[in-house]
């Protein structure tokens, strides 16, 4: 059925045959999530990431209308270069996309439903998409979080950002059944910072636990995701009072000009970027790393479960 809207690489089609660990990668974090070279950058080193921990690195966009999973440098670059001007696709958007043969950066979300089709079941990246703050008001809930409720595939990430409310982020994932583990911490870490105030119900110690549990939630038949939360490292946390100030005016420059939608989180991740002059970046860059690394030993123990 969707087989033809599917190019998966030779490579990552080798890996899936052999029970090689294969880790998902999205493409919103490049064209919208950082600047232009660092973004392309980002996305190379984070592919040999995988490489150098034994795995086989996925990057998911969609590209003239392909569902591709496995990009060349090339289009990785492209996809860096071109930055806003390719279509940010969550859910909703992929038919339009395809049926057009356009290029689309995908989220969490549509990264997700292609890694799925594909068979990958571990996905690498930043932070998630969730409830926003206000979000009683605007109703603005980022399409991430239906389909880790439905989508069987685990994100490493590092938390959420707290341009979230990060309380109902929990609560929705919560009402959605969809767990939410730490790594070896029992606190959800807050993207930029280790701490966020929320308690999280189990820490997990090792990859080989994380593999365990995702196994048998899998074999149980009960659908749907898991968000592992992943601090970043002591080193590259920013100091909680700077971070917040600039997030808060961040969030409060959005309200004022009206920002809505798809563009909300892409302004404000810009914002904060500007904000800082840069720090939040390197911050930003550094998380990715230490997740991926963390989504490869878990993509190993996982295979070996098979
Ligand atoms: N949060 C980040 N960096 C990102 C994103 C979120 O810290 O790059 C991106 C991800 O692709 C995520 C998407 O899936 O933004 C969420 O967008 P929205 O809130 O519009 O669902
Ligand atoms: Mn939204």
């Amino acid at each position: 059925m969707f087989e033809k809207y599917l190019e998966i690489s030779e490579e990552v089609q080798n890996a899936l045959k052999n029970n090689q660990p294969v880790v998902a990668l999205e493409s919103t974090i490049i064209s919208h999530g950082m600047p232009y070279p660092q973004n392309a950058e980002t996305a190379l080193k984070v592919e040999s990431i995988v490489r150098e921990n034994g795995g086989i690195p996925a990057t998911i966009a969609i590209i003239g209308g392909k569902l591709k999973v496995g990009l060349s440098p090339q289009e990785i670059e492209l996809l860096g270069k071109e930055g806003e001007k390719v279509i940010k696709v969550s859910r909703r958007d992929i038919p339009y996309i395809v049926a057009n043969k356009l290029n689309g950066a995908t989220t969490v979300a549509s990264t997700m439903i292609i890694a799925n089709m594909a068979g990958i079941k571990i996905f690498a990246t930043g932070g998630i998409g969730g409830v926003h703050r206000g979000a009683e008001h605007t109703m603005d809930i980022s399409a991430d979080l239906q389909e880790l409720s439905n989508t069987n595939v685990a994100v490493i990430c590092a938390g959420a950002k707290s341009i979230l409310d990060l309380g109902l982020t929990l609560e929705y994932l919560e009402t959605n059944g969809v767990p939410v583990l730490g790594y070896k911490t029992k606190e959800l870490p807050a993207f930029y910072t280790r701490n966020s105030g929320f308690n999280l119900d189990y820490a997990i110690d090792t990859p080989k636990e994380f593999a365990e549990i995702l196994n048998t939630k899998w074999k149980l038949g009960l659908k749907g995701g898991v968000v592992i939360a992943n601090p970043i490292p002591e080193e590259y946390s920013m100091d909680n009072n700077v971070i917040s100030k600039v997030i808060n005016d961040a969030v409060e420059e959005a309200e004022k000009l009206g920002i809505k939608g798809k563009a909300s989180t892409p302004f404000l991740l810009d914002k904060i970027q500007k904000l800082t002059g840069g720090s939040s970046l390197e911050a930003n860059i550094k998380l990715v790393f230490n997740n991926t690394k963390l989504a490869t030993e878990i993509a190993k123990e996982l295979c070996n479960l098979k």
